[in-house]
């Protein structure tokens, strides 16, 4: 059992959700990768001072048909779709086996408190300036490769998009 791990993250994900309220507004986002209609757009992990992290960014789906992102890949340590749900002042994770749904024209956005790609068994401890590697899984347009920076936790909730 990894309880005390899961404790841990669900703490530090807290803890990056508090800190990074103030970042809500990023339509202008950058985009960093498109293929066939889907387009991600600023990906970003926070540091950590364990061996666990999660990874956010958005999806925009530009196409008529309805894709799934269906699971994700790490080149550091195990990578999975995760979402956290509030409910009662209780902050749980759930592991999304299905995927996540991104409708025709529309966007996914994984936040912090939200949909996030949870970062386990991390080699070393994430830091500034640090990147990774994401292989995201569509269901229609097969394999996205993109790079994932490490930023401070406190520099996303000073950005202004
Ligand atoms: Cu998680």
């Amino acid at each position: 059992m990894h309880k005390t791990l899961f404790q841990v993250s669900i703490f530090s994900l807290l803890l990056t959700a508090l800190l990074s309220m103030a970042c809500a507004d990023q339509n202008s986002s950058e985009v960093v990768l498109e293929k066939n209609g889907i387009e991600i757009s600023s990906p970003y992990i926070f540091e950590s001072a364990s061996n666990t992290s999660a990874a956010y960014f958005h999806i925009n789906n530009k196409t008529s048909v309805s894709e799934i992102l269906m699971s994700v890949d790490s080149n550091s340590g195990t990578a999975m779709l995760h979402e956290t749900i509030t409910s009662g002042g209780m902050v749980q994770m759930r592991y999304l086996a299905e995927g996540i749904e991104i409708a025709p024209e529309s966007h996914l956005h994984l936040e912090p408190g939200s949909f996030h790609v949870m970062l386990n068994d991390l080699p070393s401890n994430l830091l500034f300036g640090d990147k990774i590697e994401l292989i995201l899984e569509f269901k229609n347009s097969g394999q996205l490769t993109i790079e994932v920076p490490v930023i401070k936790s406190t520099e996303h909730a000073g950005h202004t998009h």
